[in-house]
């Protein structure tokens, strides 16, 4: 057990069993997204239900800011800054991941890319051994960063980021290409090599090429693996406490 873990285990006491915490950083459309869900998968939690998954995954974009309505007209004018460290709401994010460190189970709003605004349904996060929070900007407030027991930064090249970006916004987020390339030019790339670039050097695992790169995901894999054993041992011993002989019957 790290220190960290071990400093939350004694606050909280034994029932409050303290995840691990994993943080997965990376530019827009590196494949976070997908790297964490490859995890899961091999993890073989994917089809589990919510409520019996070991391991899960949360996304920053779930802790973007509710805008003022003069911000809610630039957005929908493409002309608000949404890879800025100042559209996302940290203090809600840090609350909710010492909620989580703490055991407690949290509900995470759900955020619709068509209206720019967290929606009204929300999904409940149920006590987990390992938790994966992945966003563009995971690493940037050191509060948070400071609670990850794991950090990777997914390193996917800027022109395929691009490539990958440009149909995504157009299919599933509703702009058109003028709009998603301004966009670009004007908020994503300049904040990513302000905010998100200089994160990297906190990580502890880059992954080039993200999701693609199958030996990085296993060599992670791997190591959950081992600590989920490790894990469910102690949580078996917790379980059965050894019969002391002094104890009055
Ligand atoms: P990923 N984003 C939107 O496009 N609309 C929103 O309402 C909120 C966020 C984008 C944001 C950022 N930028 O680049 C991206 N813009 O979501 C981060 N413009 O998500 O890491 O999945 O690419
Ligand atoms: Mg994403």
């Amino acid at each position: 057990m790290s220190v960290k873990q071990a400093e939350f285990a004694d606050t909280n006491g034994f029932e409050s069993k303290t995840p691990f915490l994993i943080g997965v950083a990376g530019g827009t459309a590196s494949g976070k997204s997908t790297v964490c869900q490859r995890i899961m998968e091999k993890l073989g939690q994917q089809h589990k239900e919510q409520t019996e998954r070991r391991v899960v995954c949360i996304s920053q974009d779930s802790f973007y800011r509710t805008l003022t309505p003069s911000e809610r007209l630039r957005a929908e004018r493409g002309q608000f800054n949404f890879d800025h460290p100042d559209a996302f709401d940290d203090k809600k994010l840090l609350a909710i991941l010492k909620d989580i460190l703490a055991g407690k189970k949290v509900e995470v709003p759900e955020y619709d890319y068509v209206t720019n605004s967290i929606s009204h349904r929300s999904h409940t996060i149920y006590p987990a051994d390992v938790v994966l929070i992945e966003g563009i900007l995971v690493f940037y407030f050191p509060e948070v960063r400071e609670l990850f027991h794991m950090k990777l930064f997914v390193d996917t090249d800027s022109d395929t980021r691009l490539a990958r970006r440009v149909p995504r916004d157009i299919m599933d987020r509703g702009r058109d290409l003028e709009q998603v390339l301004n966009q670009y030019m004007n908020f994503v790339k300049p904040a990513f090599e302000e905010f998100c670039l200089p994160t990297k050097k906190f990580a502890d695992v880059i992954i080039p090429r993200g999701a693609d790169n199958l030996v990085a995901i296993d060599l992670i894999v791997q190591h959950i693996s081992e600590y989920l054993k490790k894990s469910s041992s102690d949580k078996f011993g917790l379980q059965c406490p050894p019969l002391s002989p002094s104890t009055p019957t």
